[in-house]
């Protein structure tokens, strides 16, 4: 019989081991269920090694552990994205020059970087209520890049930043996790320069904009990256690791296709290519929406592509997968976690969900099976537990294949080429409407004014120039044919365009826009979504007040009093934290308010069903579904009103 370890690097070489290995993440169920004191009571008083081992599964070590760390200053300098653990083979030190003063207040940590070109800050977060929902990272309350101002320091710290071999703690961890486990040295949470900009110095949404305006400046710092960047390689190349943990979080919408292949990809095939000439393994996390970054992930040379999570979860099917990626690529995960939970998946359909599992990636080579990306705090325990018996009884391998729809090329096809017609421009305002489709900010004031002074009416500006051009983009969006980047860029020069034509508009040109309240629910971090909503709503001209992330429910009910918005909306990218969505309806229904206003919600987990359920008006699926569901509210709100 082959030992976990050796199973699971049979699968890396593409060799056939004895029995598909299975590897369960379980940090974040652990984190959450051990603070919670709701560890089955099998397990209570043990690590999640010793549960793991226990239950007999092969522990997961290709990630780093964020919440096992030697000391909470292993994650200090989380706001500038550079971290040395027990999983890494490198140290870090910043040269004398550098100034660091820390203060740390309550759950805040506040570091300044007080180098010779400047100073650079940022503020991270961790509190209890993120530890009980399972997060395993502090936040990044203030990103360190605010301004333009802020690239020089950043610059010089990463040019000067003194990297260090180190092997000791690795080797101590690797031995720790013996025969039952195969590790990974971690090098970075980024994959490459641009990305690790993108992931740790901005907000999501600024980043897209400090990309498209500040492009030279952009370029000189992920160039000061670089050189970071080539050192750790060197030194994890050079190190004892088997395999390297190269960063990732890659979604077809945020390292969107055109992004990766400019920005990520090249990094990824250049670490590929050093790790593969010191016969080492390269293991990239993978865990988003990836339909159109299948072809760049399978050239990028990567050998784990680790925390895949299929269809119901994503758009791609575990086969459509298989077929195309298991000749070079090792899948890690496929089992989604949501079928994990009762609420959203019956006995029979995770059973169900396992069946297909098996018959999908016969014969079960290349393939390593986790739960992707990680065992949600609320999983039903006994059904981790059934997976992993399953697997003895059922999981031999070779697999045998059954009777499964083959993929078809139309399934496989970028969305971007599932293109259809759009409509022609209208003369009169094609100036405005050519600057939103192209996000040109700079002119949009000067093209809206001379419409005015041609006479043109403000109500005709708004509807037939603006607007008609942001209902081109929602639909190009939702087709794949746009980016979200494009769209915030979009939305940003409407905005312009809106504030431009605000001082000549009568309450009669305004009548349309509403009032919409907007926020991530409680526990949840997750913005990029949100943020695109509220800026497309902006967009389209609805005036919007957004929360941001992280909101308490009581937050949501002192500021419906105080704004008085005509439309709630709430979103969470957590199974976690949807339930906060119910909390803060049943809060409205219990106070009597419930029918003044009307509440949308969204992001990745909930669904039209969820939204029935938890007594919500209305679910959307993505940015230009919240501004049809919040117009088509609006507009019955005015008829009933009327
Ligand atoms: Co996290 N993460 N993450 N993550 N992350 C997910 C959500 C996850 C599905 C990954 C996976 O399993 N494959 C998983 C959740 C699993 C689950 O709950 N079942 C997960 C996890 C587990 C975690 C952590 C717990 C990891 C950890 O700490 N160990 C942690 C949680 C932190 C916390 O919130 N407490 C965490 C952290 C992070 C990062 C910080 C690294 C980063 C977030 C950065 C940020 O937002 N500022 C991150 C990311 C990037 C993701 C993925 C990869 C991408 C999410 C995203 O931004 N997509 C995600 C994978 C996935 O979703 N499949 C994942 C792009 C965005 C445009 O789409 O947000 O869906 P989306 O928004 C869409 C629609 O949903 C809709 O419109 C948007 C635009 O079209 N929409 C609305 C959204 N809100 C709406 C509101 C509306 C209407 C429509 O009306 C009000």
């Amino acid at each position: 019989m082959m030992t976990h370890k050796e199973r699971m690097i049979a699968a890396i070489r593409g060799n056939i081991a004895d029995v598909l290995s299975y590897v369960p993440r379980i940090d974040m169920w652990y984190n959450a269920n051990s603070l919670a004191g709701t560890l089955p009571e099998k397990h209570k008083g043990r690590t999640q090694d010793e549960i793991s081992r226990a239950e007999g599964w092969a522990l997961h070590k290709v990630l780093p552990d964020l919440l096992d760390l030697r000391s909470p200053d292993d994650v200090i300098h989380r706001g500038i994205g550079v971290y040395s653990t027990r999983h890494s083979v490198h140290r870090f030190r910043f040269p004398s020059n550098i100034g660091i003063k820390i203060s740390r207040q309550g759950d805040s940590t506040h570091i300044e970087y007080h180098t010779p070109v400047g100073m650079v800050s940022t503020t991270t977060i961790f509190t209890d209520d993120l530890r009980k929902a399972g997060s395993t990272l502090p936040f990044v309350a203030e990103p360190a890049i605010k301004g333009i101002e802020d690239f020089n320091p950043l610059v010089y710290i990463f040019e000067n930043l003194e990297l260090i071999p180190h092997y000791d703690d690795f080797l101590e961890w690797q031995e720790g996790v013996g025969e039952d486990g195969y590790c990974c040295a971690s090098a970075s949470l980024a994959s490459s320069p641009m990305h690790h900009i993108q992931k740790d110095f901005l907000d999501p949404t600024n980043f897209y904009f400090f990309y498209h305006d500040h492009q030279k400046e952009m370029e000189a710092l992920a160039e000061a990256l670089g050189h970071f960047y080539d050192k750790l390689l060197r030194i994890c190349a050079n190190s004892p690791a088997d395999g390297i943990f190269w960063g990732g979080n890659f979604d077809e919408m945020i390292t969107y296709p055109p992004f990766f292949e400019k920005e990520i990809l090249p990094w990824i095939r250049k670490a590929a290519d050093v790790l593969h000439g010191k016969g080492k393994i390269l293991d990239c996390h993978c865990d988003g929406e990836n339909l159109g970054l299948m072809d760049l992930i399978k050239e990028s040379g990567m050998d784990i592509a680790e925390a895949i999570c299929p269809h119901p979860m994503t758009k791609v099917r575990i086969e459509e997968y298989y077929e195309k990626w298991s000749d070079e690529l090792t899948i890690f995960g496929g089992i989604p976690s949501n079928v994990l939970l009762a609420d959203l998946a019956s006995e029979e359909e995770f059973e169900g969900y396992l069946d297909h599992l098996f018959r999908a990636i016969a014969p079960g080579t290349r393939f390593i099976t986790g739960i992707a990306d990680t065992t949600p705090p609320k999983a039903v325990f006994e059904r981790l537990v059934r997976i992993g018996e399953r697997m003895e009884r059922e999981a031999r391998l070779p697999l045998q294949a059954g009777a499964l729809r083959p993929v078809s090329k139309e399934d496989m096809q970028s969305r971007a080429q599932r293109v259809s017609e759009t409509r022609p421009l209208d003369t009169l305002f094609s100036s405005v409407q050519e600057d939103v489709f192209h996000g040109d900010d700079s002119g949009i004031e000067a093209h809206v004014l001379e419409l005015i002074e041609q006479g043109v009416n403000p109500g005709d500006i708004l509807q037939k120039g603006l607007i008609a051009a942001m209902e081109i983009i929602g639909p190009k969006f939702k087709r794949g044919e746009l980016f979200i980047p494009e769209v915030l860029l979009s939305s940003r020069a409407m905005n312009v365009g809106i504030t431009a034509l605000e001082p000549y508009m009568s309450d009669e040109d305004r009548k349309e826009s509403g009032k919409i309240l907007i926020g991530t629910v409680k526990g949840d971090l997750h913005d990029i979504g949100k943020n695109m909503v509220a800026t497309m709503l902006r967009g389209v001209g609805f005036e919007v007040r957004d929360l941001g992330i992280d909101v308490a429910l009581e937050k949501f009910i002192q500021e419906i009093t105080e704004y008085k918005p005509h439309i709630l909306g709430l979103s969470a990218l957590l199974t976690t934290t949807m339930p906060e969505m119910k909390r803060v309806i049943d809060t409205l229904k219990e106070q009597g308010t419930r029918n003044q206003i009307k509440v949308i919600i969204g992001g990745a987990p909930v669904n039209d069903k969820y939204a029935s359920e938890i007594g919500a008006d209305g679910y959307a699926s993505d940015a230009p579904g919240a501004v049809e569901l919040v117009q088509e509210l609006m507009t019955h709100s005015a008829s009933s009103a009327s």
